[in-house]
């Protein structure tokens, strides 16, 4: 498979908070990088995610007195799981990955800039109805296709991907170049998710060439 005129290479919070040694570190988080930067290679078009916070963001535990990281409390909107303090903006932690080359990308979206709600999706904040206008930013620019890669593949990649098709875009999962937190059988319940929503999966082979 190669990319062709309408696609657009989505790369979700490849941020140094999401690697090994940040604040919410994945496994494995930096295994993306070169993955991701020889795929960029074969896309056209680049988009960035990059997650953003407050200081004291209600999505972080220390926002709670009491509460501890990974546990789940209700806010306005619903259910959201509470996380070690990440991504504040202008820190080291929220600073992209300092291996990725990306250079040529032409969007750099931030999201989780409003201190009362999270947003794990780059189309749609976390009480699922607040956009952030990455849907009309696609769609204006005649994208019909969106492959995903990055962190987290259960947590924000999971919600771009499925807000991508509920938005009408096709979507693509390059399994090798996302990464899981896995917390409580999540990256099961997303690969489900996705699968239901319509997401396609491919190995970043396959777009090699
Ligand atoms: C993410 C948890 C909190 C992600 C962001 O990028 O998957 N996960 N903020
Ligand atoms: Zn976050």
């Amino acid at each position: 498979m190669r990319p062709r005129a309408g696609d657009v290479l989505l790369v979700i919070d490849v941020q140094n908070d999401f690697c090994p040694g940040g604040a919410l570190a994945v496994p494995q988080g930096d295994a993306v990088v070169p993955v991701v930067n020889r795929l960029a290679r074969h896309f056209p078009d680049v988009v960035m995610t990059q997650d953003w916070h407050p200081a004291g963001h209600l999505s972080f535990a220390s926002a709670h007195p009491g509460r501890q990281p990974f546990e789940t409390v209700e806010l306005a909107y619903g259910a959201q799981t509470l996380w070690p303090d990440h991504c504040v903006q202008g820190g080291d932690g929220a600073a992209f990955h300092p291996g990725l080359r990306l250079p040529q990308a032409e969007l750099i979206l931030r999201k989780g800039f409003r201190r009362e709600i999270d947003s794990y999706s780059a189309f749609y904040e976390n009480d699922r109805r607040t956009p952030t206008g990455l849907a009309g930013y696609l769609r204006e620019r005649g994208f019909r296709r969106v492959f995903l890669v990055g962190l987290a593949t259960d947590f924000c990649v999971h919600y771009s991907a499925v807000d991508a098709r509920r938005e009408g875009f096709a979507a693509v999962l390059v399994e090798d170049g996302c990464r899981a937190i896995d917390l409580a059988g999540s990256l099961a319940a997303a690969m489900r998710a996705m699968a239901a929503a319509g997401v396609e999966r491919i190995a970043g082979d396959a777009l090699a060439g």
